[in-house]
């Protein structure tokens, strides 16, 4: 088999690509690991930058996001008693976009199959060859049979547990890491949100998100130790610490019922550097982690498909490497300041065991600031609606 460009992953990185190098006509393989029903069943990110939107439009994949998602104009941050509104479109010029991330992937899946696109699922054991030479080919096995695709150029968009990332020399690769002594426990009900926007909420006990997916699907998190499971967290148990962690007049709206989804996540900041070697490129997860605090993780995903479908389709149109060779550098600008900003996030409103007294002193005073400063509420909002790409 052979396609202008292999791509591994068919995650909203791989399968964004695939999409806008199709309108190109430019070809690709989209491998994926699990089978269709397993990615889009996977709930995760909810919040879309206007660059994210923008570019979705330009793929052709946002008719249903035009339709149904909803622009916030504010979030809102709760500390103790008190919840102030970040006002997103006046101080940064517009908001972000409520649509789910199960629904970027569908959309994109229904736009491939409209197209005759090739995603290819169960592909398992794939490998990649030749990545530092001009004529990279991938292998992998499809029920029991092995396969072979031929071609320029191989995306790496298989996520953080990957093999893209993992093919590359440990002596070609930086990596920048912490991981956070906590993670996220999440749920989805049937029930209308606790309030109008998202509520981020700092409390002595830990962190707390009330986020929706529509005004009858309400998507909640709290903080917890990294030693929980799921089993450990009965519904009864979830509202009752969720409730405390917020406002009241917030945990007073709060309607609780039934889990569709619960899941445990941990948190970590993650960097590979650089995002190329050879004629492999990695984007999305695969070269870096956020964490969610910052509602940036998709978002840099999007970003990097923005670069890399540039530079591949500038390849193709005249032999123009000049794309290629930036892409890293392109991308780990954008990248870094996304980490910054989530590292903030994080570090501001979630317990941290092991910092103190003086630590919580210092998100006091700091969160004291930010709800006083227009200035610091400034740089939150430029930063929450996404920076220029
Ligand atoms: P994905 O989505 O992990 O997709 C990678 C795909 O590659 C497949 N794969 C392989 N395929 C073939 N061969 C292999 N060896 C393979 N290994 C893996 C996998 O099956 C998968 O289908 O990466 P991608 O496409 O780069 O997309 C990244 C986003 O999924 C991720 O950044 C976001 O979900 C992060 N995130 C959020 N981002 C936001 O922008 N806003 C949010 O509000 C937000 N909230 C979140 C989040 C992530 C969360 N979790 C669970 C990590 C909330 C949570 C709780
Ligand atoms: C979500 O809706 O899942 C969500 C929203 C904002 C975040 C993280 C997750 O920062």
């Amino acid at each position: 088999m052979r396609a202008q460009v292999g791509i591994i992953g068919g995650g909203p990185s791989g399968l964004l690509l695939a999409q806008l190098l199709d309108r190109a006509g430019i070809s690709s393989v989209v491998l994926e690991r699990r089978t269709r029903e397993h990615v889009l069943g996977r709930i995760r990110a909810g919040v879309l930058e206007q660059g994210a939107v923008a570019l979705l439009r330009e793929a052709g994949v946002a008719e249903r996001l035009d339709r149904e998602a909803e622009v916030h104009g504010g979030v809102a941050i709760a500390h103790g008693d008190r919840l102030h509104r970040i006002d997103l479109a006046a101080l940064a010029g517009h908001g972000v976009t409520l649509y789910g991330q199960t629904e970027v992937t569908r959309d994109l899946y229904d736009a491939r199959g409209a197209m005759g696109g090739a995603v290819i699922h169960e592909a398992e054991d794939v490998a990649i060859h030749g990545a530092d030479t001009d004529a990279p080919w991938l292998t992998w096995r499809e029920g029991g049979e092995a396969r072979r695709l031929d071609c320029d150029f191989i995306a790496g968009c298989d996520g953080f547990h990957g093999v893209s990332r993992r093919s590359i020399p440990a002596a070609r690769l930086a990596e920048f890491e912490r991981v956070y002594p906590f993670g996220w426990l999440g749920v989805l009900s049937r029930t209308p949100p606790a309030a109008e926007e998202l509520i981020y909420a700092r409390h002595v006990e830990g962190f707390a998100l009330c986020s929706m997916r529509s005004r009858s699907l309400s998507r909640y998190y709290v903080q917890v130790p990294l030693s929980d499971r799921v089993a450990d967290w009965p519904d009864e148990r979830f509202w009752e610490v969720l409730s405390r962690h917020l406002p009241p007049e917030v945990a007073a709206a709060l309607v609780t019922g039934p889990s569709i989804e619960k899941s445990i996540a941990p948190l970590r900041s993650y960097v590979a550097e650089p995002m190329r070697w050879g004629r492999l490129f990695l984007a999305g997860d695969a070269a870096h982690i956020v964490p969610p605090t910052g509602a940036k993780g998709l978002n840099l995903a999007a970003s990097d498909i923005r670069y890399l479908s540039d530079a591949l389709i500038g390849f193709y149109r005249g032999g123009d490497e000049v794309g290629l060779a930036a892409y890293s550098d392109r991308a780990l600008a954008r990248v870094w300041k996304a980490e910054r900003f989530s590292w903030w996030m994080t570090s501001l409103l979630h317990r941290f065991p092991e910092t103190g007294a003086f630590g919580a002193r210092m998100q006091e005073a700091e969160l004291d600031y930010l709800f006083a400063s227009r200035a610091a509420q400034t740089v939150l909002a430029e930063n929450y609606v996404g920076l220029p790409y």
